[in-house]
C-alpha cells in the first residue's frame, strides 16, 4: 500500500478496490433536493484535463458524470492527455471509453504542457454551449450539474463552482464540503479556503441553498458559458504546468464585469492531496512564481507589493511576455484591484487602506520585528533586520493593525507579551495607536532619519478595551516603520 501510494500520492490499492460507479451519501442541504429547475437548460461539455492519472480515479470521474447527469444536458465528456507516460492512458483507455453511453473524446498534447494550455485545447475541441472543467480524481454527486447550469442559464456572466468535497487520500471515504467556506488568498497567493462573512449570510438572507458569492476559485471544479470563456479571454496561455491560473481567472472575473459564485446545491468531491506525485520541468517554485507573477503583474496594480515583498526571491523569475494580457485588461476595461478590494474581497488579507509597507526596524541596534516561523500563537521575536522581507515584513493598515498576512501583532494582557495571532478585525487588542508625540521621546535620532527615508513612525501605544496605555515592554522603545 504504502509503495502504491508514492505513484499517484493518494492510496491507490484502496481506490482500486472500490468500484468506479460506487453509491455516494446525498450530502446536500435539506432545501436543495426539492428545487425545481427549468427544463430547457443549457447543454454542457464535461473537459477533465491530466498526466499519469491513475486508472480507477479518472474512470470514477468520468462515471461519475455519466451516472449523476441528465444526458440530455450531457453534450460529451473531452478527456484531455497531458503528455502522460502510462501504457493504460492510451489505447486501452480510448477502448474502454467508446463503450460508455455518452460521447467521450480524448485528445492527446504533444508535450507536456500543463494544465492550463491542456484545458484550453479541451475547451476549443469542445462544443456544449457551457464548459464544465473537472479534475480527474473527482466524483460527482446527485444533482450535481442542474444547479449549475440554472444559474450560467440565469446570468450567462455567471462563473459556477460547486462546494468541492473531500475524498480522503488515504481512506477514499466521502466527506461533505462545507457551505459556509469561500475562497480567498494570503500575501503569497495562495488560494485559501475562509468562513464565508457576516456580509454575504446577510445578502443571502440566511438562505443557504443561495449561491455564495466567493472572491476567488479554488480552480479545478467550475461551469462557464462557452462564449463569455471566450469574451474574457479564457485562461492565460503562457501559464505553465500548475498554478495561478484559478486566482487569474477569478479576478479577471470580477473585475471585468463577472460574478463568481459557489452554487452550494452542488457537491462534487475531489482527492486531495499532500504532495504532487507529478514532475515540474523547470522546477516547482520556478513555474509557481511564474504563473504568480504574470497574474500579479496583470491584474494587482500596486498591491502586487504584498506578494513581491514577502517572498523573496519572486522577482527574479522572469514572467515572459505579458503585453496580450494587459491589452486584455484594456479592451475590456477592467476594473483596478482596488476596486476588487473593496467591493468583492473586502476581508482580504491584503488591507485595501495602509500607510506603510515594511519592516520594522530599531535604528540603533539594527533589529527587526520578526515573526519568526509565521506560526500563531507565537510571541514577536526580535532579530537582525535581513532587509529581505519575509517574516520582517509588516503593514500598518487604516484599521489600525500592525499585521503580516493573515496574522497581527496582539496584546490582551497588561504589559505584553505581544503575540502573533490571526487578525481579528475587531480592533481591541489588535489596535496599534499612532503617537508622534510619545515616539518623539523615544528617539530623536530615529527622526533626524526619517525625514530623508520618507520613515513611518512608531506606533507605541496599545488601546485594550478602549484604554490607551504605553507600550515599553517588549519592543526596543525606538522601533521605526520603513519602507522596504
Ligand atoms: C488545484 C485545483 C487544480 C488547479 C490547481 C492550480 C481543485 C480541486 N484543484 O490543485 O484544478 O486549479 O489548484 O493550478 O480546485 N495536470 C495536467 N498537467 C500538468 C499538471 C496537472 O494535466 O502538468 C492535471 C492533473 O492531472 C489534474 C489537474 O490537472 O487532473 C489538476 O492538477 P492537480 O490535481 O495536481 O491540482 P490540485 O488539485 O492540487
Ligand atoms: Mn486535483
Amino acid at each position: 500500500m504504502k509503495e502504491m501510494f508514492k505513484i499517484n500520492q493518494f492510496n491507490l490499492m484502496a481506490s482500486e478496490m472500490i468500484a468506479l460507479n460506487r453509491s455516494l451519501p446525498d450530502v446536500r442541504l435539506e432545501g436543495c433536493k426539492n428545487k425545481l429547475y427549468p427544463d430547457n437548460l443549457p447543454r454542457t461539455s464535461v473537459v477533465i484535463v491530466f498526466h499519469n492519472e491513475a486508472w480507477t480515479t479518472l474512470l470514477r470521474t468520468v462515471h461519475s458524470v455519466i451516472d449523476r447527469s441528465p444526458h440530455t444536458l450531457l453534450e460529451e465528456i473531452v478527456l484531455v492527455d497531458d503528455a502522460s507516460e502510462r501504457d493504460f492512458l492510451k489505447q486501452q483507455l480510448e477502448r474502454y471509453v467508446r463503450k460508455l453511453e455518452v460521447p467521450v473524446r480524448v485528445v492527446r498534447m504533444e508535450q507536456r504542457s500543463g494544465l492550463i494550455r491542456a484545458r484550453l485545447k479541451g475547451a476549443s475541441i469542445s462544443t456544449g454551449q457551457v464548459i464544465t472543467f473537472l479534475d480527474a480524481h473527482c466524483e460527482c454527486t446527485t444533482g450535481w450539474l442542474e444547479p449549475l447550469l440554472a444559474r450560467i442559464k440565469q446570468d450567462r456572466k455567471t462563473v459556477v463552482c460547486p462546494i468541492i468535497d473531500v475524498i480522503s487520500d488515504d481512506t477514499f471515504e466521502y466527506m461533505a464540503g462545507s457551505d459556509m467556506t469561500y475562497g480567498g488568498f494570503n500575501w503569497k497567493l495562495n488560494f485559501r479556503w475562509y468562513p464565508v462573512p457576516q456580509r454575504e449570510m446577510d445578502r443571502r438572507k440566511g438562505d443557504r441553498t443561495l449561491p455564495v458569492r466567493t472572491p476567488t476559485m479554488a480552480g479545478g471544479l467550475f461551469s462557464i458559458d462557452r462564449d463569455y470563456f471566450q469574451e474574457i479571454g479564457t485562461y492565460d496561455a503562457g501559464m505553465d504546468i500548475w498554478g495561478g491560473e484559478n486566482l487569474e481567472i477569478s479576478f479577471r472575473i470580477w473585475q471585468c464585469g463577472g460574478t463568481l459564485e459557489i452554487v452550494t446545491c452542488s457537491h462534487v468531491g475531489h482527492v486531495f492531496r499532500k504532495a504532487t506525485p507529478y514532475t515540474f520541468p523547470g522546477g516547482t517554485g520556478q513555474i509557481i512564481n511564474k504563473n504568480n507573477r504574470r497574474l500579479a503583474e496583470v491584474w494587482m496594480d500596486e498591491f502586487k507589493n504584498f506578494f513581491y515583498i514577502i517572498s523573496p526571491g519572486v522577482t527574479k523569475v522572469d514572467y515572459g511576455d505579458i503585453t496580450s494580457r494587459t491589452a486584455l485588461r484594456q479592451k475590456l476595461q477592467c476594473k483596478p484591484f482596488s476596486w476588487y478590494l473593496e467591493n468583492i474581497y473586502p476581508d482580504s488579507q491584503i488591507p485595501r487602506h495602509y500607510y506603510s509597507l515594511g519592516e520594522i526596524r530599531n535604528v540603533e541596534t539594527n533589529q527587526c520585528l520578526d515573526n519568526m516561523a509565521r506560526k500563531e500563537n507565537e510571541k514577536v521575536g526580535i532579530f537582525n533586520c535581513h532587509g529581505m522581507g519575509g517574516n520582517q515584513v509588516f503593514s500598518y493598515t487604516a484599521n489600525k493593525e500592525i499585521r503580516t498576512d493573515d496574522l497581527c501583532l496582539d496584546v490582551s494582557k497588561l504589559n505584553g507579551p505581544v503575540m502573533m495571532l490571526k487578525c481579528h478585525h475587531l480592533k481591541g487588542n489588535q489596535l496599534w495607536e499612532y503617537d508622534p508625540l510619545v515616539s518623539g521621546r523615544h528617539n530623536k535620532k530615529a527622526f533626524s532619519q526619517s525625514d530623508a527615508e520618507k520613515l513611518v513612525h512608531m506606533f507605541i501605544t496599545w488601546t485594550v478595551f478602549s484604554q490607551t496605555k504605553t507600550w515599553d515592554v517588549t519592543f526596543p522603545s525606538n522601533f521605526i516603520c520603513k519602507a522596504l
